[in-house]
């Protein structure tokens, strides 16, 4: 990973109300997008970001959707992300190598890149599904639209077309089978996005980026503690949330494993995160969204691994990549688990019916 020069970093961390004297700071976390830092004083510790404005370049506005949907959740009562202010008062601060910005640690707390067991999953469907819950009457003509057409899987297929056709580093060569697999799952890409235009989908506040490493999870009693990563808030589709939390934790295996024998779709864990998850939002979600929830995994999936195989197309622009191949890794574990995500769909359908049954 790339690292900022240890001046600039001490010199960005200087423009913020920190508590105490600095004494370290050291890069921290596994997420693919934002620079993130830990920075510990005598008295505190926090998160510094270094923003990433390739993929976010409206910092103001990005900031603006964090002040508005933190305060307002913790109005409600709910642990959030608590934006530490510049000498200024600003929610951020830039200099000739960045936008930045500070958040209080949250302490106390785990993030995991993989499930360590199933209760665990439970409970990131009950945060996912009380964050939903919590949004619901949030007044989404306030936010801000951060990465334009985010989850339009038919406008990330195009994307991923256009990088197959540039083929700039010539890599494709290298992934022939990989291409092809996204071209043959075409007919799949409109669902959700036209269930949406017709209003047969509706439109919500979601988060659109819940994989299991945004969620802080209690060190001591694995209860989820606050949902982080606030990025993405937009309108979107329940099941954009849904699929994705799937997607990324009820795999055996990491998002980046190697030996894709060890990676597979684990219907137990799909059923624990429903559980979770339909438990909170069973009196909100509509029979549409119910009867899409299990395609919404093998939806999410596609779209990540065709992102994953178009930036790697592309020459590793957007995601963190810590080796050449990495982003085609990435996206050969997504394939294989839309493969047993359809090997296993009429199971998923018969858990989702079986605990709606369980919930009435
Ligand atoms: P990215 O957009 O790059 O994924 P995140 O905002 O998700 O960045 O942060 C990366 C990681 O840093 C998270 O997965 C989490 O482990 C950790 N993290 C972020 N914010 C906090 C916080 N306020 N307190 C504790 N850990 C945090
Ligand atoms: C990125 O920011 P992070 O690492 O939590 C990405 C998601 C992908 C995910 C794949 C803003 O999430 O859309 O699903 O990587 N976030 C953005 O791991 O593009
Ligand atoms: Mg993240």
């Amino acid at each position: 990973m790339n690292t900022d020069n240890e001046v600039t970093l001490a010199n960005v961390a200087g423009h913020f109300r920190l508590e105490g004297n600095l004494s370290t700071i050291e890069p921290y976390g596994d997420g693919h997008i934002n620079r993130t830092y830990l920075v510990t004083t005598n008295a505190k510790r926090y998160i510094l970001q270094k923003m990433n404005t390739n993929v976010f370049p409206d910092t103001k506005n990005l900031m603006r959707n964090i002040e508005l949907v933190t305060s307002y959740l913790r109005l409600k009562g709910k642990e959030t992300l608590d934006i530490i202010r510049t000498d200024e008062g600003a929610t951020y601060y830039c200099d000739s190598t960045g936008s930045w910005r500070v958040y209080a640690f949250i302490e106390h707390t785990i993030s995991y890149n993989l499930v360590p067991d199933a209760m665990v999953f439970r409970n990131a469907g009950a945060a996912f599904g009380g964050f939903q819950n919590d949004l619901a009457a949030f007044d989404a003509s306030q936010l801000n639209v951060t990465i334009a057409h985010f989850h339009d899987t038919p406008s990330r297929f195009h994307d991923f077309r256009a990088a197959v056709s540039a083929d700039s580093q010539q890599r494709g060569q290298t992934c022939k089978a990989e291409i092809d697999f996204y071209r043959q799952h075409a007919d799949w890409y409109p669902l959700i996005v036209d269930g949406l235009a017709d209003g047969s989908i509706p439109l919500r506040v979601t988060h659109n980026d819940t994989k299991l490493n945004n969620i802080l999870m209690d060190a001591t009693t694995h209860k989820a503690r606050a949902i982080i990563d606030l990025d993405t808030i937009m309108p979107g589709s329940m099941l954009f949330d849904f699929g994705d939390s799937i997607r990324f934790g009820a795999s055996a295996a990491l998002e980046d494993e190697p030996d894709l024998d060890k990676v597979h779709f684990s219907t137990k864990l799909f059923e624990a995160y429903a559980r979770g998850y339909l438990g909170e939002v069973k009196p909100s979600i509509t029979d549409r969204e119910l009867a899409l929830l299990p395609e919404s995994a093998i939806m999410m999936t596609l779209e990540c691994g065709m992102r994953f195989l178009a930036d790697y197309l592309c020459g590793d622009t957007y995601f963190a990549t810590a080796y050449p191949q990495h982003n085609l890794v990435r996206c050969r574990t997504q394939i294989k688990l839309v493969q047993e995500m359809e090997e296993k769909l009429e199971v998923s359908h018969h858990i989702v019916d079986n605990v709606m049954e369980d919930l009435r």
